[in-house]
C-alpha cells in the first residue's frame, strides 16, 4: 500500500509568526487551532510545526530546554493536545520538529553536565581538553565564530555547531539515545503524524576529525531510532539534510533500509552564493544551473527505492519570489509559476506559511531591525573584520532568515490581524494588498492556484507516481512531462521576465492549470514573462 505521505502536501507553520490569540504579539497554539478551517480549505494533509517546546528562545525554539513541555509563550500541553485533536477533525496531521543534534544550554542535562567532569550527564555532550591553551581545533559554528566554547568550571571546551547556547549532544552515548527515543515515543503516543528532524545529518559527527555531517554512525543511529520509535507505524519522517547528495538521499529513504520517509536536500541553496564562500557572499542566480539541479533530483533519484521532498521556502531561507522570481510587477505570475512547477513534480511538496498568498521579503535599513541570531552574529563578526555595513545589510536583506519570518498577513487591517498587540517582528507593510482575506476573495489569486494543485495531486495518481521526463529547451524555460500508463501531462514554465518561444509537437487534450490563459496550440508558443501552465496532452 502506498503510504499517505506520498500523496500528501505538507504545510509548515512557523508558530511564532502564524497567529497570536492573546495580544502578546507572539503567535501561539490556540492561534494555529483557530486557523484550521483556512488550512483545510487550502487542502493540506499535514502541518510541520516548527518547535513549540520549552525554550529560552535564543534561536526561536531550536534551542530546547525541555522536550516534553510546551513553551508558555505558545500555550500549554492541553493546547497542544487540542491542536492535534482538532487538526484530525480537519484531516490534518501534526508533524513535530525534532531537534536532537543539540539542546539549549538551559536543558537540565546540560546544567548537570557542566557541574563536573564526573557528572552522570557529562557524556551527553561533547567535551574536549584545550590544545596548547586553545580550542581543540578550528571547527566553526554555522552562526559564526568557533564551534568550541570554554567552560571555566571544568576547564574543558564543549562543542556547539550552532549558537553557544545550543550545545551539541553526544550521540555516541547510548543512554542519551535511549532518552531521545523515549521522548519521541511520548509524542507518538499523543497522536502526532511524524517528525521533521532538524539537522539530522549532524548526529554522527566526529569532531576530532572535523567530520560534522554524514558521519560514519549516522545511518546506524537512524536505523536504531526507527526500530525504537516510529518504525512500522503510520508516520512520516523527513530529515533536514544540508549535506545530502543523490546517493545519500537514497540511503535515508530507501524503504528497505528502515530509516526515514524522505529528506530535504538543499543543493539549489548554494546557487546564488560565491563558490567556496558563505551564503552571505552573494552571486546572481544562473537559471540554467537552477534548472539543472531541479531536473537532476527528478531524474537521478530512483523513486521506487527512494523518496524526495519538494520545497522552495522554509523559515531559514528567503521568500522565493523575492529571491528567484519577481516580487513586483510579476509577483502573482511568478508565485503561480513556482507553485505549478514544484507541485507537479515527483515527491512530497511543502508549502511554507505565507507562500500560498505570495508573501515577499521585507528589507530592513538598519541592523537594529534584525532579530535573527544568524544574521546578527554574522554582521558583528564581519563589522569587526572591516566589512562595509551597507554591503552587510544588503546581504541580510537578500538572504537573512527574518525575511520569511515576518508575521502571517491575514488582512489589510492593523498588524495584518496577526495580533491585537505589538508583533515580535515587523509586519510587512505590503499586507495592505497581500493578505489572506484579499486572496480568498479573488478567484484568480495565488491561493486558489495552490488549492487547485493540491487537489490535482490528491485526485490524480500521475502526479504522485508518474515518471518525469525533461523536454530540452533554453535555460529560461523548464518544460517536462509526467507520464503514467497512456496518460501524459505537460508542464511548461518561463522563469524569466522576457518572452520566450517554444515549439512542441504535442496536441492538447485539456488544460489543467495556468497563470495567464489556457494555451490552445503548442506548436508555436510565445511564453509571456513568468508564464506557466500544465495541460493533458494526447
Ligand atoms: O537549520 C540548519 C541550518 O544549518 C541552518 O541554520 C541553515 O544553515 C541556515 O539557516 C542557512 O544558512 C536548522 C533549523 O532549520 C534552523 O532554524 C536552526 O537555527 C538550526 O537548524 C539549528 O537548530
Ligand atoms: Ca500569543
Amino acid at each position: 500500500m502506498t503510504p499517505w505521505w506520498k500523496s500528501a502536501v505538507v504545510y509548515q507553520v512557523y508558530p511564532k509568526s502564524f497567529q497570536d490569540s492573546n495580544g502578546d504579539g507572539i503567535g501561539d497554539l490556540k492561534g494555529i487551532t483557530s486557523r484550521l478551517d483556512y488550512l483545510e480549505k487550502l487542502g493540506i494533509d499535514a502541518i510541520w510545526l516548527s518547535p513549540v517546546y520549552q525554550s529560552p528562545g535564543v534561536d526561536n525554539g531550536y534551542d530546547i530546554s525541555d522536550y516534553q513541555a510546551i513553551d508558555p509563550q505558545y500555550g500549554t500541553m492541553e493546547d497542544m493536545e487540542e491542536l492535534i485533536a482538532k487538526a484530525k477533525e480537519h484531516h490534518i496531521r501534526i508533524v513535530m520538529d525534532l531537534v536532537v543534534n543539540h539542546t539549549s544550554d538551559q536543558h537540565k542535562w546540560f546544567i548537570e553536565a557542566k557541574k563536573s567532569k564526573d557528572n552522570p550527564y557529562r557524556d551527553y555532550y561533547v567535551w574536549r581538553d584545550p590544545v596548547d591553551g586553545h580550542e581543540p581545533n578550528d571547527l566553526e559554528s554555522t552562526f559564526s565564530g568557533s564551534a568550541w566554547k570554554y567552560d571555566e568550571t571544568t576547564g574543558q571546551y564543549y562543542l556547539h555547531l550552532f549558537a553557544d547556547a545550543q550545545p551539541d549532544l553526544n550521540w555516541e552515548n547510548a543512554d542519551l539515545r535511549q532518552k531521545i527515543y523515549d521522548m519521541m515515543n511520548f509524542w507518538i503516543d499523543k497522536g502526532i503524524g511524524g517528525f521533521r528532524m532538524d539537522v539530522i545529518d549532524l548526529i554522527g559527527k566526529k569532531p576530532d576529525q572535523k567530520i560534522t555531517n554524514n558521519g560514519p554512525m549516522l545511518h546506524p543511529y537512524l536505523q536504531e531510532m526507527n526500530r525504537a520509535t516510529f518504525g512500522g507505524k503510520d508516520l512520516m519522517t523527513v530529515g533536514e539534510t544540508w549535506g545530502a547528495t543523490i546517493p545519500i538521499a537514497k540511503e535515508y529513504s530507501d524503504p528497505d533500509r528502515d530509516e526515514l520517509s524522505m529528506v530535504f536536500q538543499f543543493e539549489n541553496q548554494g546557487l546564488d552564493q560565491q563558490a567556496g564562500k558563505s551564503k552571505w557572499d552573494l552571486r546572481k542566480l544562473d537559471l540554467g544551473e537552477l534548472k539543472q539541479v531541479l531536473v537532476k533530483w527528478q531524474t537521478e533519484l530512483d523513486f521506487n527505492h527512494a523518496w524526495n521532498s519538494l520545497f522552495w521556502e522554509n523559515h531559514d531561507i528567503p521568500r522565493v519570489i523575492s529571491r528567484w522570481g519577481n516580487d513586483q510587477e510579476y509577483r502573482v505570475q511568478s508565485a503561480k509559476l513556482f507553485a505549478i512547477v514544484l507541485h507537479l513534480m515527483h515527491g512530497t511538496p511543502y508549502v511554507y506559511n505565507g507562500e500560498e498568498i505570495g508573501m515577499t521579503n521585507y528589507p530592513v535599513s538598519d541592523i537594529s531591525e534584525v532579530s535573527d541570531i544568524e544574521s546578527l552574529n554574522m554582521y558583528h563578526e564581519r563589522i569587526a573584520q572591516g566589512y562595509d555595513p551597507k554591503e552587510l545589510i544588503k546581504a541580510i536583506n537578500t538572504k537573512g532568515r527574518d525575511n520569511a519570518r515576518t508575521p502571517m498577513q491575514w488582512t489589510a487591517g492593523k498588524e495584518a490581524d496577526f495580533t491585537t498587540g505589538t508583533p515580535w517582528l515587523h509586519v510587512n507593510p505590503n499586507h495592505d494588498k497581500i493578505n489572506v482575506e484579499a486572496a480568498l476573495a479573488d478567484p484568480d489569486s495565488i491561493f486558489y492556484t495552490y488549492q487547485k494543485l493540491i487537489k490535482l495531486r490528491h485526485e490524480h495518481d500521475i502526479v504522485v507516481n508518474g515518471a518525469f521526463e525533461l523536454i530540452p529547451s533554453q535555460d529560461e524555460v523548464l518544460a517536462y512531462y509526467r507520464i503514467l500508463g497512456d496518460e501524459k501531462w505537460l508542464v511548461v514554465a518561463n522563469f524569466s521576465d522576457q518572452e520566450q518561444s517554444l515549439s512542441l509537437a504535442d496536441e492538447i487534450d485539456s488544460a489543467l492549470v495556468y497563470n495567464y490563459q489556457a494555451p490552445r496550440d503548442l506548436s508555436a508558443l510565445t511564453l509571456k514573462p513568468y508564464e506557466a501552465f500544465a495541460v493533458i496532452v494526447k
